[in-house]
């Protein structure tokens, strides 16, 4: 998408609102402030810029984490300067936290919200606390797989019905960046920042730019009236395989210590003896230093805990930058099994350790290896790729490579479709021709499925919708290509709830103009379906 897009029409798209809580819903009690249901009607109804008053119809379906349905009123904000609307519906957990007492039981709850509605909707916004939020933003990173649509975690220092908020302003953006960006991450938004959830923490305790990423510009950034995305940020997965969550994160064996000047080997002997404890972030001096030298009883505490079993995992006190072997005290604890965690935050060492521990088969090997690399961009890794996205215009040389991959898709030739990317970033597969079309949208209905597949394997979105407000899955069907349609299954696609009307009539055999649809095709519409 480029800044050309605000001439076309695009579809409205659909975004769930899942309130867990925090500040931005709560209201005053004798007890202080504590999160009040009925936030929907209290808080957005009344805003115009929330509701234009519209009032769509039918109801929309939304599925709570148990798995039941129900039927709720959904809104639409007025027109965006993207010329798009966002129709959004709410789901309120029964149980709303102040975010100090979420835990694991939570972040189950939020991710398996997300998986039963993901068909249903096009991007998430989570409402949340801000005390944990850098917790719950790197926990979902790691429980959320394969994530092919934005989850945006937001929330306020004001709530809502104060004169003066910041929740009306992180609210809007968030949901407006879900609607309109297809960003296949769990991110954090506040104060006009887009962050990577897992690279975040929080700053300070009122001020409303609350949250730092310290080791990473923000994904996006809201200037004016425009978002500005950093495409060349922007992480995707690159495997064929459905959006699938893991619950049950270990929270209950692992531990977080801050190393402290004069600190006793036997405190921290004490905490890696704990019955059960499985993993420790060891929070540490400067580029990773802990007291004591080679053969310092603390060293030994150490070592012997690896020895043990014990992942610990080193990562620095400052709020930004690495840790790593510079000076003789880290590159003891190196030596002694201790993982060096990068530039992660404690918040994200902590989660992914959890995450890890509680994967089936894991060993302390196995944690401990991946707990140095990237799996969801949570630390820097030197290999890293970065590239740019095209800048507006119509005769770049980008879109003249878009053009000729759109050619090599249609001819069905992979080696060059493989050439022209070669020589390009990967922004090129998200991005859309005049009718809105990205080569994935070629490629699903192009004579070549290894085109697609190769597509799908650099990480190219699935889910971005054309003018017409047709995704990928549709055009295969449409085009009758059974193999196409399988793989984009496999890929995790599905119809947009807008699409299923006509995927249903074509499934019956009829082309919605009184003609029966091609032989095999309704076969084929049925598929796609799921
Ligand atoms: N205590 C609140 C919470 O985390 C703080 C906030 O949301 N600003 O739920």
């Amino acid at each position: 998408m480029d800044d050309n897009f605000a001439e076309v029409q695009l579809p409205e798209s659909r975004v769930l609102i899942v309130i867990t809580g925090g500040t931005i819903c709560m209201q005053k009690s004798e007890n202080g402030l504590i999160p009040a249901r009925g936030f929907l009607k209290a808080g957005l109804a009344p805003r115009p810029c929330f509701n234009d008053g519209s009032y769509p119809e039918p109801l929309e379906i939304v599925i709570d984490d148990k798995g039941t349905r129900k039927a709720v009123q959904s809104l639409r904000c007025p027109k965006s300067t993207y010329d798009r609307r966002v129709r959004y519906c709410v789901l309120e957990f029964d149980k709303l936290l102040d975010s100090s007492s979420i835990d694991a039981a939570g972040w189950d709850q939020i991710a398996k919200t997300i998986y039963r509605n993901y068909q249903l909707f096009d991007g998430f916004v989570v409402l949340h606390g801000t005390d944990s939020l850098a917790y719950t933003g790197s926990a979902l990173s790691f429980m959320l797989h394969n994530l092919g649509k934005p989850v945006i975690l937001t929330g306020s220092q004001a709530p809502m019905m104060e004169l003066q908020n910041d929740a009306q302003d992180n609210l809007l953006s968030s949901l407006i960046i879900a609607g309109h960006f297809m960003i296949p991450e769990v991110c954090l938004f506040f104060n006009f920042k887009l962050f990577r959830g897992n690279r975040t923490t929080k700053v300070s305790a009122d001020d409303f730019q609350a949250f730092a990423s310290p080791n990473i510009a923000p994904l996006a950034t809201i200037t004016s009236l425009r978002t500005k995305v950093q495409w060349n940020l922007v992480y995707r997965p690159t495997v064929v395989e459905p959006f699938n969550i893991q619950t049950k994160l270990d929270t209950a064996h692992v531990a977080c210590l801050r190393i402290f000047p004069g600190m006793r080997p036997e405190m921290v002997d004490a905490v890696l003896r704990l019955e059960g404890l499985k993993g420790l972030v060891l929070e540490t001096f400067g580029a990773g230093n802990t007291p004591g030298g080679p053969d310092s009883a603390m060293t030994r505490v150490l070592a012997d805990a690896v020895k043990r079993g014990i992942v610990i995992v080193n990562v620095t006190q400052c709020l930004s930058g690495s840790v790593s072997p510079l000076y003789a005290p880290a590159t003891m604890l190196g030596r002694a099994g201790v993982v060096f965690g990068q530039d992660m935050t404690s918040e994200a060492a902590l989660t992914k350790l959890a995450y890890l521990l509680a994967l089936p088969d894991a060993t302390p090997e196995e944690v401990s290896k991946r707990m140095s690399v990237s799996i969801r961009g949570e630390l820097t890794e030197a290999s890293r790729t970065h590239f740019e996205h095209p800048k507006s215009g119509t005769l770049t040389p980008e879109l003249s490579n878009l053009t000729a991959l759109g050619y090599a898709v249609q001819k069905g030739n992979l080696q060059q479709t493989r050439d022209i990317i070669r020589g390009e970033p990967r922004w090129l597969l998200n991005d859309a021709d005049y009718n809105l079309n990205t080569p994935v949208h070629l490629a699903a209905s192009g004579p070549n499925i290894e085109i697609l597949r190769d597509f799908l394997a650099q990480g190219a979105s699935i889910h971005l919708r054309n003018r017409n407000g047709h995704t990928p899955l549709f055009l295969a069907a449409a085009a009758g290509l059974k193999d196409h349609v399988d793989v984009l299954l496999d890929a995790g696609a599905h119809l947009h709830s807008d699409e299923m009307a006509s995927a249903r009539l074509h499934a019956s055999g009829e082309d919605g103009d009184g003609n029966g649809v091609a032989d095999g095709h309704a076969a084929v519409w049925a598929s796609a379906m799921g």
